[in-house]
């Protein structure tokens, strides 16, 4: 375990609700494949943001709610994009955004939107984070952007609600996968243990995000695993739109499946290979501490944390194996043991 070695910067939190003070409605757009860490956070800020008369709305970049975060308290109040209308707005909040891209379909459609001319305020934990904001409050050694957020809310003053206590629980459990990533410190299980105080409750976050799954995901898991491949030490498989159509699944429901991959005897790194329009979506991740996943995305212009990351494979087959061919050189140098 390692020892927390981050500490809030306390004037940009201020300078962060400044700004936000001074807007009319604060729009708080997620990253793209949102998890329970990208849609709590903005969650539990918009409901403290409420409680100090600010309008905050988050909104699913594009546009679909995974059913693994529709426990989250107040998720009612989530649009989502491309389905509701956007409304009008004069601040943005990002949390759990590395950059600007990965806001997706809300990016995608109109850079501009992001372009600073509205100020942005960038709250985040990726080590990747290219500082985009006005404000930036950026801390790689955070677990999760809801710690973050959790120490946001103390220099703010709102109360811990329930509804916030259990979201940022939820995003805490969700990026550390219930407390037992490397990323956990004592510090996170001490904010974890505040947010129970609070009247957080961790069994129906774990029930949520660890252990109910759908038929569909079921049977995308069983296509998966079907066709598990090896190249060199990396393990991995590919999802086709036509697997995800059979299974009547999403994308999001094999996020589970590169962390069940990546604990598998004789691997450095475990992929699935999401098939989209261009190529693939590469979800990447390593539990050997020599491999860092997250420079090994940055080389494909991707990014993400040392155990977790991902990026975008353009082209056809042969781009394909060109790729997993270079994940596993990169991943295995002659010094690298595998377990
Ligand atoms: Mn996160």
């Amino acid at each position: 375990m390692t020892q927390a070695s981050w500490r809030l910067d306390i004037p940009a939190a201020e300078e962060a609700l400044r700004t936000l003070k001074g807007a009319r409605a604060v729009l708080m757009p997620t990253h793209q494949n949102v998890d329970a860490d990208g849609l709590a956070s903005p969650l539990a800020i918009a409901s403290a943001l409420g409680e100090l008369g600010i309008r905050a709305i988050p909104i699913l970049s594009d546009g679909v709610l995974p059913p693994s975060l529709r426990f989250l308290p107040e998720v009612e109040r989530v649009l989502a994009y491309g389905v509701d209308p956007l409304p009008e707005y004069d601040a943005l909040c990002l949390s759990d955004c590395s950059d600007r891209r990965r806001l997706g379909r809300f990016y995608a459609d109109d850079p501009r939107r992001v372009d600073g001319s509205i100020p942005i305020i960038n709250i985040d934990h990726h080590v990747t984070n290219d500082r985009f904001g006005l404000v930036n409050i950026v801390e790689p050694n955070a677990a999760a952007t809801a710690e973050i957020v959790a120490e946001i809310l103390r220099v703010w003053g709102t109360e811990l609600t329930l509804p916030i206590a259990q979201c940022l629980l939820a995003g805490i459990y969700g990026d550390t996968l219930g407390l037992r990533t490397p990323a956990t410190t004592a510090r996170t299980m001490r904010t974890a243990a505040d947010l129970v105080d609070a009247g957080a409750n961790p069994a129906p976050i774990v029930d949520a995000l660890f252990r109910l799954k759908s038929r569909s995901t079921v049977c995308l898991w069983q296509r998966a695993l079907a066709n598990v491949q090896w190249t060199g030490s990396v393990i991995w498989a590919e999802l086709t739109n036509n697997i995800l159509a059979d299974c009547n699944a999403q994308a999001s429901e094999a996020e589970g499946l590169v962390n069940f991959l990546a604990g598998t005897e004789g691997s450095l790194v475990a992929a699935i290979l999401f098939a989209n329009g261009d190529g693939w979506r590469v979800s990447l991740r390593s539990l050997n501490e020599d491999v860092d996943v997250a420079e090994i995305a940055k080389a494909f212009g991707g990014g993400g944390h040392p155990r977790a990351a991902g990026c975008q494979v353009t082209g056809g087959e042969a781009e394909k194996m060109a790729f997993l061919r270079q994940v596993n050189e990169l991943a295995a140098p002659s010094n690298v043991v595998t377990f």
